[in-house]
């Protein structure tokens, strides 16, 4: 299978979850919008969406899947996102497509966190993939120093702009054996939007797509 084929059989196995009359907390990636469009399939059965990004959106409305604003509700049982690394904590590097600030938000309110992934993204420790981090645009540059003593090689993400109007500096070089640790280390520098650290609230269950099928893991 590829792996395109793999994270489409992750995210349609995150539709078991999906129950009737819901409002379902949409992530953002390449995972996620296979997920979308199953959800397209049983548009009918859920009251509508809250998008992490403004790219979700579209591809919700295209569908003619309702939207709703996070702040008009006050509960949301599910958020289904992808990763771009998992490790077997349920912590994740998240950000990879820019979107985090709002993915992490989605996640906060949401009561549960089903991660979609292929296998690949599965890793012991986090920190191969280089970590995202929102930026205050004026700021950026202090906060590369800043986190450049944390060990890592900051580098501003050329020509992207968030959906929030910020900049995003990801960190290479980063090898997180503590997860919560070095999200709260980050968060506290000033300037900084969010970390696509997700360990604070990482995910609560993980849907594993492998060559032998989709695992389930608590
Ligand atoms: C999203 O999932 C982002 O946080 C992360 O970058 C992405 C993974 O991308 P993909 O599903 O395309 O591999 O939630």
């Amino acid at each position: 299978m590829t792996q395109d084929e793999l994270k489409k059989a992750a995210a349609l196995a995150a539709l078991d979850y999906v129950e009737d009359g819901m409002i379902v907390g949409v992530g953002t990636g390449s995972t996620v919008n296979h997920f979308i469009d199953g959800l397209a399939a049983v548009k009918e059965r859920i009251a509508g969406a809250v998008s992490s990004s403004e790219a979700s959106a579209r591809r919700l409305q295209a569908h003619g899947i309702a939207l709703f604003d996070l702040n008009d509700i006050t509960d949301l049982p599910l958020y289904v996102d992808g990763a771009d690394e998992i490790d077997h904590g349920f912590a994740m590097i998240k950000g990879g497509g820019g979107a985090l600030t709002r993915e992490k938000i989605v996640a906060a309110v949401a009561r549960r966190f089903v991660c979609i992934c292929d296998a690949t993204k599965l890793v012991s420790c986090l920190g191969a993939f280089p970590l995202p981090v929102e930026v205050v645009p004026m700021a950026r540059a202090y906060v590369e120093r800043e986190l450049a003593l944390l060990g890592g090689r900051p580098m501003l993400r050329e020509g992207f702009v968030t959906d929030n109007g910020n900049v995003i500096v990801d960190v290479h070089g980063l090898r997180i054996t503590e997860p919560r640790q070095v999200e709260s280390e980050i968060n506290q520098i000033t300037g900084v939007v969010t970390s696509g650290l997700f360990a604070r609230r990482g995910a609560d269950l993980l849907l594993l797509a492998t060559p032998n099928g989709v695992e389930r893991r608590i």
